[in-house]
């Protein structure tokens, strides 16, 4: 039996803490507020939770909707712009949300980078 394509994005490609700012929301500036997050990549999409025992506690809450990142069309760039700190990217969604993400040991941020990246590129432009 072949899986139906809306339970592909399920598999976890990566998952781990980094600082996150959400910095607009519908393209309308947000105050910067910079928090630890427990990151979860799938294939379409990022989920953030406060901790790593979180998205285990929360499957067995039905309705709860983890905060999330759409990757379908989004971009991803590096950024030196919109932080003093080093090692932040951002990502642009369709919808004009914007996240920054950061971690100060640079082969972590690279790998996310790349695995974010790589994700983007493989998902349809919408
Ligand atoms: O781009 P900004 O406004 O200088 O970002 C800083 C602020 O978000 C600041 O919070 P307050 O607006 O409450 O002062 C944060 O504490 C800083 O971390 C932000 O700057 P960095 O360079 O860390 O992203």
């Amino acid at each position: 039996i072949t899986e139906p394509v809306s339970k592909i994005p399920l598999v976890v490609e990566k998952e781990g803490y980094l600082l996150k700012a959400k910095i607009a929301d519908g393209g309308k500036k947000l105050r910067k507020n910079w928090s630890t997050s427990w990151l979860v990549l799938t294939a379409r999409k990022i989920e953030f939770y406060k901790e790593s025992k979180q998205p285990a506690l929360v499957s067995l809450k039905p309705g709860y909707k983890p905060e999330w990142v759409d990757l379908c069309g989004a971009c991803i760039e590096w950024t030196t712009e919109k932080s003093s700190r080093k090692n932040v990217f951002q990502i642009t969604t369709v919808s004009g949300n914007e996240f920054l993400l950061q971690s100060d040991i640079d082969f972590i941020i690279l790998d996310w980078f790349h695995a974010i990246k790589n994700a983007i590129d493989r998902l349809p432009k919408e």
